[in-house]
């Protein structure tokens, strides 16, 4: 770890450098009031769909270097109102990272808040060492840095905090922002890749704010088993905001950012678009589909076409809370045109799996266990081997829903409750997959490139208040 002093002039000076240079449809700072009043907080200071600054390297000997300071901050979610929060050299969230297949990348961050903190990059194939979880936590004023070669198909993955028994809260605070990784087939494609105007980040969450519009993170026994899920529901951390869309093909890329919360994703007029990417690379085609669900942690690109609908306006919707999350004008005329390929990648099956693994995951009274026991630091549960395909079964025995997360590679699914008909949206690379109550999964995933004796990964339900709550476990790769 690095001594950093605290808060200097030019640490000061960059943030403010930082939040300011935002997407063309406004920063996190750019709000204007509007809306409804969904919420808790007083009304929402809306206005446009706020898309996080796109943070480029710089390169220092080849290496592509991202500086990002988290630090407390405030935000504006209602009109007149302050909101404390945690962010990344922004008011809320963070900066979008944009990484190259097979870049040398150092990521560095500097904790300038009162706690100690881990900074994991989700989705992300790299050494143990450089995973960001709870062995890699580091201090109030120190800096950690995650380094490694870029190894992996185009996506989008996320960074967000993974400090032993903290997530939850510090997630819900604000401290997330996306990773985009491009590579040479991404390039090639004809899809939608002007980042903030047809391209579009979605980083979606739901909070609870008390009367003074301060985000209250105090969930009950309860709500740590079923989910610490707000009233209020934010996209890049707005409430009900607009998006001024081009009338041509828009891609979103869409993070479930919520802490426990399983959002099902449509238009309000119900039409049909198709998902091109799972969490960790492209589908092979694109899926056509009016219905999304993402458990918390997944992630979805989907190319909606709104050719020849200007002056049309609708919603993003989520339907099983009944929620707008962003409002749609298709008010620009198009800067550009785009048609999606009918193929996008080739996919590895994985091969034929050697040795299998059954999870169980369990839990009563707010304290959760995978195969009957809780996370322990101490205790390394799995060990895998390198090159060795595995399916790994994950049952949920509980009646409350889970999902299931592992880190340093991706999965492919198998089977569901014991069936093999696979959803084709789900056919793709994943690293998280949704378990509703009772049900069961199995998954092929192979360990590639890194081995550590000692230094574990981690695998857990993303369900953050159950990872903080027991329900994750440790492997090493030898
Ligand atoms: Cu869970």
């Amino acid at each position: 770890m690095e001594r950093r002093t605290f808060l200097t002039l030019s640490s000061v000076t960059a943030l403010y450098v930082l939040s300011g240079c935002g997407g063309s449809t406004g920063t996190m700072n750019d709000t204007t009031p509007g809306g409804e009043n969904p919420g808790g907080g007083g009304t929402p200071a809306a206005g446009t769909l706020p898309v996080p600054t796109l943070l480029k390297p710089t390169d220092r000997n080849g290496t592509q270097h991202y500086d990002l300071n988290i630090i407390e901050s405030t935000h504006t979610f209602f009109e007149g109102t302050d909101t404390q929060t945690y962010a990344v050299d922004s008011s809320y969230l963070g900066p979008t990272l944009l990484l190259r297949n097979g870049d040398k990348v150092s990521i560095n961050y500097t904790n300038m808040l009162n706690e100690k903190i881990s900074m994991h990059g989700h989705g992300m194939h790299l050494p143990a060492k450089m995973d960001g979880t709870a062995h890699q936590e580091f201090l109030p004023g120190y800096s950690w840095s995650a380094e490694y070669t870029v190894k992996q198909k185009a996506c989008t993955n996320w960074y967000h905090p993974h400090t032993l028994h903290k997530t939850a809260e510090q997630v819900y605070k604000g401290i997330a922002g996306l990773i985009i990784i491009e590579d040479s087939e991404s390039d090639r494609l004809d899809l939608p890749k002007r980042y903030g105007e047809d391209d579009i980040p979605l980083v979606l969450q739901d909070r609870k704010f008390n009367a003074d519009g301060q985000i209250v993170y105090t969930p009950s026994r309860q709500e740590i088993m079923r989910g610490y899920t707000g009233d209020t529901f934010i996209a890049n951390g707005a409430i009900e905001p607009t998006f001024e869309a081009e009338a041509k093909e828009i891609r979103f890329r869409i993070l479930n950012g919520s802490n426990s919360t399983v959002y099902e994703l449509g238009f309000s007029d119900g039409r049909t678009f198709r998902q091109i990417a799972t969490d960790n690379a492209f589908l092979e085609s694109p899926v056509r589909m009016n219905r999304l669900v993402l458990s918390p942690a997944e992630r979805a690109e989907i190319v909606v076409d709104f050719t020849g609908e200007l002056n049309r306006a609708l919603t993003l919707h989520e339907f099983n809370y009944g929620k707008t999350f962003v409002k749609i004008n298709v008010s620009k005329n198009p800067a550009s045109s785009t048609v999606l390929p009918a193929q996008l990648t080739a996919l590895d099956t994985l091969g034929t799996a050697v040795n299998t693994r059954s999870f169980s995951l369990g839990g009563r009274m707010g304290n959760f266990t995978i195969n009957g026991r809780s996370m322990d630091i101490n205790v390394i549960n799995e060990t895998v081997s390198l090159g060795q395909t595995e399916e790994w079964t994950v049952t949920n025995t509980m009646n409350i829903d889970h999902n299931f997360h592992i880190h340093a590679t991706h999965f492919r699914l198998v089977k569901r409750n014991g069936r093999t008909n696979i959803a084709a949206n789900e056919q793709g690379y994943k690293d998280t997959v949704y378990i509703p109550a009772g049900e069961n999964v199995t998954f092929r995933v192979k360990m590639t490139d890194y081995t550590d004796a000692a230094i574990p990964y981690m695998y857990h339900c993303h369900f953050l208040e159950h990872e903080d709550n027991g329900m994750m476990g440790q492997f090493t790769v030898v």
